[in-house]
């Protein structure tokens, strides 16, 4: 690896799932920061590197990946970890989960933090959408809690895995970006093996160094806050 990844971030993004990987992974990584209080996810110099105007991209050897999944499948074959190998029985399940929650969960989340990006900006519109994504999204946890469960290594397992790190940011967005009206579904200790994980996933050194560069305080994942950058801004 002659050329040290890049990552293009804004603190509590996506970007920090693949933040949570890299360290992990414990490779060398810069990051430039994506100033989302100007719309810099849409200026042209990132338009360049991620034509869908979305957070985050990681240049690599390879070239610039952007969506968060592929970047995640990308590094963890890459590297050989936080996923079981190309030739694992495993394999199959992992990945039905890991585009599960790539396909399904996060584009329903996407539509419950910005309805206005689907449905235009009458308020009545965007209730109904916010209200059947709430239920969508509550069925989508319960489903991977269930998951979650199981007992395989690769999901809530001893060791993170790449999944594991993409559904536990799902579950601290969750909890802190819908608004009051529909934030009450999202009782966290419900999910019980969820919480598990992401009990599991606070005690890691990469929690602890995604915590200090994105300012997301002391239990970012089992009782998250509102983050306090140093730099930056979330939305
Ligand atoms: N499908 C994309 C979604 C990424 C995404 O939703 N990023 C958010 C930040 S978490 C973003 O860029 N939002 C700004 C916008 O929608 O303009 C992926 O998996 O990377």
């Amino acid at each position: 690896m002659t050329q040290m990844y890049r990552l293009y971030y804004a603190p509590d993004n996506a970007s920090l799932i693949i933040r949570l990987a890299l360290h992990a992974l414990a490779v060398p990584y810069q990051t430039v920061l994506v100033d989302r209080s100007v719309q810099g996810q849409k200026a042209p110099d990132y338009l360049a590197i991620n034509p869908n105007g979305l957070i985050p991209a990681l240049e690599t050897p390879h070239g610039a990946i952007f969506e968060t999944g592929a970047i995640l499948l990308w590094l963890a074959d890459t590297h050989s970890a936080l996923e079981p190998a190309p030739d694992d029985p495993d394999r199959a399940a992992f990945l039905k989960w890991l585009f599960f929650v790539s396909n399904t969960l996060h584009p329903a989340l996407r539509m419950l933090f910005y309805p206005s990006q689907y449905v235009g900006s009458e308020p009545a519109v965007q209730d109904a959408l916010r209200a059947q994504m709430n239920s969508e999204v509550a069925r989508h946890f319960q489903t991977l809690n269930a998951a979650a469960g199981a007992g395989h290594p690769w999901f809530n397992g001893a060791t993170p895995s790449g999944l594991d790190y993409y559904v536990a940011a799902c579950l601290r967005w969750v909890a802190l970006y819908p608004d009051q009206a529909v934030r009450h579904d999202f009782d966290l200790p419900r999910y019980q093996n969820l919480m598990t994980l992401l009990h599991r996933i606070e005690k890691r050194p990469e929690a602890r160094a995604v915590q200090t560069a994105e300012g997301l305080g002391p239990t970012p994942f089992t009782a998250p806050h509102h983050p306090t950058p140093q730099e930056g801004s979330a939305t």
